[in-house]
């Protein structure tokens, strides 16, 4: 074991609480006494490669495997990676691990003024008051939309647990568009686009957007303890109109889903499949399911009525659980069982599998999608049958990549390990070919991993060069900045049999899911369009202040270095709305406009409209000054708010 808390007792007092940490170690160490006592010898075998390349790239470490690029070089790949519970999104340049962007989402964002602009708060939702409805949200997953099993470059997606929220982020500007909130869910995780419609073959792209949600409440909820009456729900949202299409009813808690490239599976690891609301409960039965949806079926049901709705939702709902479902020619789910609490599922680049990863155990199990089509068609008799594997790999198994090669990369949370293994040979070792050496290669990270990626690595064109690890912990790899440490994002060079260790980077917390991908697949825009906003003031004459009783609209237009309006009179109690259009049509000159005392800062890029309401209630003079740096008279780029007695 790398560190002192992987050797704790399990029952010892834990003065700071259940944390994170205490909670998955112990209860991993309770799950594990086999499993560990197993993957003991193999330690022997891990890992050389890690400390000996080290975390600082050597000097001269140049070329097509560098990831310190000279200044003015360009990345070969984006990077796309759920902020955490700071609710954003994050864009990377790989392999530098450069982060570029945030975009803001489920919370306020001070730099844009997401939350404080009329735009974004009727993305983000209100109150009947105009306040914004959520100022926090947990951002776990983030995936794009496919096309022939690729990426297209059209949207992203990204959940929050907390609020039970998916945010789509259009690729072409970078920004949120839509945000939508399910019904009858809570602790919302796992999202997977689908790849290709399930029937259709000219939909060859992305409809449908999968959800899993992790915590059972009564359904309707209402405030009752009883535990049994508690369900998750699998839901459906339309990619294009962002409304929620069907949800299923399930047995067991969601984590993360998959789906299949020929659009007919989706699939969740479920566990507490026991369905217990307290800890120990939740982990009492040693197996539980990755749970598979018939895609064709599910939506063939609900055109058919075989439905229910549930409160005040109108979204169709359909009983998934396993004693509706035991029929496979009608059943509408497959619970394929895998050894207790499995945590990620990835589908391999090669079409063929979904890995599960064990969490508590420390297996992967690998399962053939072909056997699980055949179940459905009654040509399997045993769902369990799909299952090609179950094969030891290392403690805590969370989630994997894929190189393209056939090799699997799983993070080991308790290892502190990523493991590369062979799925063929994993596959024959289950079959008891026991000279299959199905673990080719482990590297040791810092420390405790969750998600992991490779580039491209769940589209078809998996190319096996690089793969980031999320570190959950960072102890003693940065300068200590009081108790709250850095998390570490870590480079791997997989293109050789060998990891090889390439970078660390600091993050701030936290560190979940993310994917990797050329950087021909998307073409961002560098300005906006006058018309893609309807408010647009297009010419700088239009400016002025518009009186409708109490009601004023302020219309400025920005061209660096001033405002169109030098001067703004209003009257004490107005309800004031500014719109603000920026005529700059150069890429890259962003102004900013910030109000004193009014609570108000937001930029306008190039040819971008965005407008604020405030109720001016502060007599006096109020200097509006731009906050972005555009010009040498950036500084003098003002106008005055005059609000009058
Ligand atoms: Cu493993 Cu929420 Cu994807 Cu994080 S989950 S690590
Ligand atoms: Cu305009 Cu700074
Ligand atoms: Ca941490």
């Amino acid at each position: 074991m790398h560190d002192a808390i992987n050797n704790k007792p399990v029952d010892s007092p834990e003065p700071r609480g259940l944390g994170r940490r205490h909670f998955i170690n112990s209860a991993a160490l309770a799950g594990l006494a086999l499993g560990a006592a197993a993957c003991a010898e193999k330690k022997g075998e891990a890992a050389a490669p890690a400390a000996a390349s080290g975390a600082t790239p050597a000097a001269g470490d140049h070329g097509a495997n560098a990831t310190h690029l000279k200044p003015g070089e360009l990345d070969t790949y984006y990077g796309l990676w759920s902020g955490g519970h700071t609710g954003d999104m994050r864009v990377l340049g790989l392999p530098s691990g450069r982060e570029l962007l945030r975009i803001p989402c489920f919370v306020p964002d001070a730099l844009v003024g997401w939350g404080i602009t009329n735009e974004s708060k009727a993305i983000m939702g209100t109150r009947p008051d105009g306040s914004l409805r959520y100022t926090v949200a947990d951002t776990h997953h983030t995936h794009a939309s496919y096309k022939d099993g690729d990426y297209d470059g059209r949207y992203a997606w990204i959940n929050d647990k907390i609020n039970s929220r998916i945010a789509r982020i259009r690729l072409d500007h970078f920004v949120c568009d839509k945000i939508t909130q399910l019904p009858n869910v809570q602790g919302f995780h796992g999202i997977f686009p689908d790849k290709r419609d399930p029937v259709d073959p000219a939909i060859n792209y992305t409809t449908r957007v999968f959800c899993g949600s992790e915590f059972g409440i009564p359904l309707p909820n209402t405030a009752t303890e009883d535990h049994t009456q508690y369900r998750s729900m699998f839901s459906c949202v339309d990619a294009e109109t962002m409304e929620v299409r069907w949800q299923v009813l399930l047995d067991g808690n969601c984590d993360l889903a998959a789906t299949s490239y020929d659009g007919k599976l989706a699939a969740t690891n479920q566990y507490n499949t026991e369905n217990g609301a307290r800890f120990e409960d939740m982990m009492s039965a040693e197996r539980d399911a990755c749970l598979f949806f018939n895609i064709a079926r599910i939506e063939a049901a609900i055109k058919d009525g075989s439905f229910k709705t549930i409160g005040k939702s109108k979204v169709p709902v359909v009983d998934g659980t396993r004693a509706a479902n035991k029929d496979p020619r009608t059943a509408l789910t497959a619970y394929v069982s895998v050894p207790k609490n499995p945590h990620g599922v990835n589908a391999s680049p090669d079409q063929k599998y979904f890995i599960c990863a064990g969490k508590l155990s420390p297996t992967a199990s690998v399962i053939e999608l072909a056997k699980v089509l055949d179940w459905f068609d009654g040509k399997l008799e045993k769902i369990d049958d799909a299952v090609a594997a179950e094969v030891e790999i290392g403690l805590g198994p969370l989630h994997t990549a894929f190189d393209g090669r056939g090799n699997a990369y799983t993070t080991l949370f308790l290892d502190s390990q990523v493991v590369k293994w062979n799925v063929e040979k994993a596959i024959a070792f289950h079959k008891g070919d026991k000279n299959a050496k199905y673990v080719v290669d482990r590297i040791d990270v810092h420390y405790q991993p969750g998600h992991l990626n490779a580039s491209q690595s769940e589209t078809v064109n998996a190319d096996g060069k690089w793969l980031a690890v999320g570190c959950k912990f960072s102890k003693d790899r940065y300068l200590p900045v009081g108790p709250l440490h850095a998390e570490n994002e870590q480079i791997i060079d997989i293109s050789g049999e060998k990891m090889v260790l390439k970078a660390d980077h600091p993050v701030r917390g936290e560190p979940h899911d993310f994917i990797i991908f050329k950087r021909e697949l998307l073409k961002p825009k560098q300005t906006y369009a006058l018309d893609d906003f309807p408010n647009a003031i297009k010419d700088p004459k239009e400016s002025g202040v518009f009186r409708q009783g109490r009601k004023v609209t302020v219309k400025v237009t920005s061209q660096a270095p001033t405002f169109s309006l030098r001067e703004i009179k209003v009257k004490k109690g107005d309800e004031v709305t500014l719109i603000l259009t920026n005529l700059d049509k150069i890429e890259d000159l962003t102004h900013g406009f910030a109000i004193p005392n009014y609570n108000v800062n937001f930029i306008v890029n190039p040819l971008e409209t965005k407008s604020v309401t405030f109720i001016a209630d502060e007599v006096g003079v109020f200097w509006c000054y731009c906050t972005h740096f555009c010009h040498a008279l950036h500084l003098e780029m003002r106008s005055r708010l005059i609000v009058e007695a």
